[in-house]
């Protein structure tokens, strides 16, 4: 069913990220630039930790594109890990010439504990290193891939930060294009200056105190045509693939699609959205969006909406209690060094995935093997939207 499968390999201080994507059509433009561009998004944000002054991440694209156009063959991107010379004999397939010092010291809130004993090694590093949010370097590079398939056919999509710990943004009132552009300019990717202001106090006093902070941000999409997803199967139905995609990245503990959760707490008639009917545009029309673009498992028309909590990063300077899995004596957890606040990283990463669940429903629906067919296809559709 899914038109586009994908995957990545590749873990934090190893040689290099990999990302596999097919299905895309033949035909669309896409450089590396466009990559590199959403890669540095991701990596900025006030509260990002010394690892990001080591990288700068650049895409390689080293197969599927010809000449600045995907060719329908399968696009493989690679992303290297600077940071890989420093962990020499301790990162790298081949058999080291000294044991490396094990990593016993499990994190709580990390996958070390459960991942340890899951995959029977001793050394969590085994685990940590591919459970660690480097990966999602991968995801935004095949997220760019797919950004530039939906803005072929008018979508857009575009994250910005709601609120870190417990300072939230005033954003009452801000229509969609005010919200892009005022968070695409913030360091924190927030759309309320003074907000953001008092997100870097909280990361500056979390950071002080060896502690850190999360946050929840909200995904945009634009431009999508009804008809995406379906409600005749729970498998494809959007919303469900769309949590799925959020719920996957490190650290989120929560997803919410329009009102969410504050859905359940208003009667239904301040909930859902009346419909109405433009002859103008000749299309319906809707004066509020608590659905956030899905209904029934089907975007009907509306911005696509949706939210997503990030826990407090969980490698902590002041240690949380303990054990060492190879003596079982008690001891603080390990600590070399971390981000402080990610949120705003995370946000283009859940721009990426929700990019990718919807150039994979696009596909679904309108198939084609060149961009010409596709284009064709969603042109008759709207046509037919059109004469309804
Ligand atoms: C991460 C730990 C830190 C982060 C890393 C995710 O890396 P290190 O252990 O090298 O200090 O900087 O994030 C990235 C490298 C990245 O590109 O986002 C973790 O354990 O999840």
């Amino acid at each position: 069913m899914s038109r586009l499968r994908w995957m990545t390999a590749g873990e934090s201080h190893g040689p290099e990220l990999t990302a596999l994507v097919e299905g895309i059509p033949a035909g669309l433009r896409l450089l590396a630039e466009q990559v590199d561009a959403d890669l540095a998004r991701r990596q900025r944000g006030y509260g990002r930790g010394g690892r990001m002054k080591i990288e700068t991440d650049r895409v390689e694209l080293t197969a599927g594109v010809r000449g600045g156009e995907t060719l329908g063959s399968p696009i493989a991107l690679r992303v290297v890990n600077r940071d890989h010379a420093s962990w020499q004999g301790r990162m790298g397939p081949a058999p080291f010439d000294a044991p490396p010092e094990p990593l016993t010291r499990a994190r709580p809130g990390h996958a070390d504990l459960a991942g340890g004993l899951k995959y029977d090694r001793h050394d969590l590093r085994d685990v940590l290193e591919r459970a660690s949010a480097r990966e999602t370097a991968a995801r935004v590079a095949v997220g760019a891939v797919c950004k530039a398939l939906l803005g072929a056919v008018g979508v857009e999509v575009f994250a910005h930060v709601v609120s870190i710990g417990s300072v939230a943004a005033s954003l009452e009132g801000l229509d969609l294009a005010t919200l892009r552009a005022r968070s695409a300019a913030a360091d924190l990717r927030c759309a309320d200056p003074a907000a953001e202001a008092a997100m870097r106090d909280a990361i500056h006093t979390a950071s002080h105190a060896g502690d850190t902070l999360g946050g929840v941000f909200e995904v945009v999409a634009t431009g999508v045509p009804v008809g995406l997803g379906s409600h005749v199967q729970w498998d494809r139905k959007l919303d469900g693939r769309l949590a799925q995609a959020l719920m996957s990245i490190q650290a989120i503990k929560g997803v919410e699609i329009g009102l969410g959760f504050e859905a359940a707490r208003r009667p239904g008639s301040r909930v859902h959205d009346a419909i109405a009917w433009s002859d103008e545009a000749r299309t319906f029309t809707r004066a509020t969006n608590g659905a956030g673009g899905l209904e029934g498992g089907i975007t009907n028309g509306e911005p696509v909406m949706c939210r997503a909590a990030m826990k407090p990063i969980a490698t902590l300077k002041r240690a949380l209690g303990s054990v060492d899995v190879v003596t079982k004596q008690a001891h603080d957890a390990a600590f070399e060094r971390s981000d402080v606040c990610a949120v705003a990283a995370a946000s283009v990463v859940g721009e990426a995935m929700v990019a990718i669940v919807l150039a994979d429903a696009l596909l679904e629906k309108f198939g084609g093997d060149s961009m010409v067919e596709l284009e064709r296809h969603v042109r008759g559709y709207r046509d037919q939207l059109e004469r309804y």
